[in-house]
């Protein structure tokens, strides 16, 4: 019998408009507070309020900078398909703002031969560490910890990896990923290729494992909380102390089903280990691809992870020391 799956039944969350609590010396003011809007159909998702939203100095100058470089990006795009608006639609998925050729190294290359990339990749950076910052900061302006801004830390960490810290150590941009839908998931294939299949770095296989262990956590602790916020289970904190609850009932589900529960407190000290520790290994993953490791299946090999192929063709060499397929 299906009776009460609130997977779509939302307890509506409408209630009288709020603006939120008064803030101290030393902050902006909220943009909207004077008449927050109701949106009703919104509380279906959430909460039916929209705004006030608070922008501050450090947002609006992130958003300045996110701004242009999304403007870079797209404007390059744009010029790339001769500012035709048609084929700028048909061709946005193939569009692409490249990194410098390798020939530039980390010199600044002519604006059009990378240097609008450089440009675009440096007000991004810029934009990304001021909404961090904001995000530290209104924290700390509710009196809140600073664990989604650390969070946040690990996924820049990764960004950072990826468009900067690595290329900088390889001694060329050309190392970093390029500005588009496809290609920068060209650059991903090429890049697991030309290392010699990232499935063979270990790091790569970490981050994996915490990337599905959070999906995972994530559906166990979501459906958990639905199916007891019949008895209120979306309340957490007050029904942790008490028995009978929506909460216990939760434990008992999964120590009777998996012998161990985690608890309503610990459950999201999972989920937050679990989503760091994704971007975290993979940044190590990378950081070590080409500079420590040049090719992760012979590295496998070697440490007798990975079977080695029957020595028909003679040993294994790395083919992108090969020159013209020979070994110099
Ligand atoms: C990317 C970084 C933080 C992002 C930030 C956002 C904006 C937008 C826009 C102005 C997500 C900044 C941007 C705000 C502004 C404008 C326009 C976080 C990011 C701060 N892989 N793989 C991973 C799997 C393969 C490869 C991670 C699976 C192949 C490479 C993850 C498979 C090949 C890299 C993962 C698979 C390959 C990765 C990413 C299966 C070739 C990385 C984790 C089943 C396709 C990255 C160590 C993440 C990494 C990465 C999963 C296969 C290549 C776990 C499931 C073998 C090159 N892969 N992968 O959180 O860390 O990303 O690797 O086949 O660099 Mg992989």
């Amino acid at each position: 019998m299906i009776e009460y799956q609130n997977l779509f039944t939302t307890v509506r969350a409408a209630g009288p408009t709020h603006a939120g609590v008064p803030l101290g010396p030393g902050n902006d003011v909220r943009l909207g507070s004077q008449k927050p809007l109701q949106f009703p159909p919104l509380a279906w998702l959430g909460m039916a309020q929209i705004g006030p939203v608070y922008l501050g100095t450090l947002g609006v100058a992130s958003l300045f900078f996110g701004t242009l470089s999304f403007l870079i990006i797209g404007f390059n795009m744009l010029a790339s398909v001769g500012f035709d608006p048609v084929q700028f639609v048909r061709q946005l998925f193939w569009l692409s703002l490249d990194p410098p050729a390798p020939k530039y190294g980390l010199h600044l290359p002519p604006l059009n031969d990378g240097g609008w990339w450089l440009m675009a990749g440096l007000f991004l950076t810029i934009s990304i560490l001021l909404w961090w910052t904001r995000m530290y900061t209104r924290a700390r302006a509710l009196g809140l910890g600073t664990h989604i801004a650390w969070a946040f830390a690990a996924a820049i960490w990764l960004f950072l990896v990826l468009g900067a810290i690595r290329p900088v150590l390889m001694g060329s941009w050309s190392e970093a990923v390029p500005f588009g839908i496809f290609s920068h998931l060209d650059w991903t294939a090429a890049f697991s290729i030309r290392y010699g299949n990232l499935f063979y770095n270990p790091f790569h296989a970490l981050s994996i494992a915490f990337l599905y262990g959070s999906a995972l956590i994530f559906a166990m602790h979501g459906a958990t909380i639905l199916a007891v916020s019949r008895f209120g289970g979306e309340r957490e904190l007050e029904q942790i102390v008490d028995r009978g609850t929506a909460s216990e009932r939760a434990a008992l589900f999964w120590r009777w089903t998996m012998g161990f529960n985690a608890t309503m407190e610990s459950i999201h000290r999972w989920a937050w280990w679990f989503a760091v520790l994704c971007p975290l290994t993979g940044g190590i993953g990378i950081l070590l691809t080409g500079t420590v490791v040049d090719n992760w299946y012979l590295w496998a090999v070697q440490h007798g992870v990975a079977p080695a192929y029957p020595p028909i063709y003679g040993n294994m060499v790395d083919p992108a020391t090969l020159v013209q397929g020979v070994k110099p």
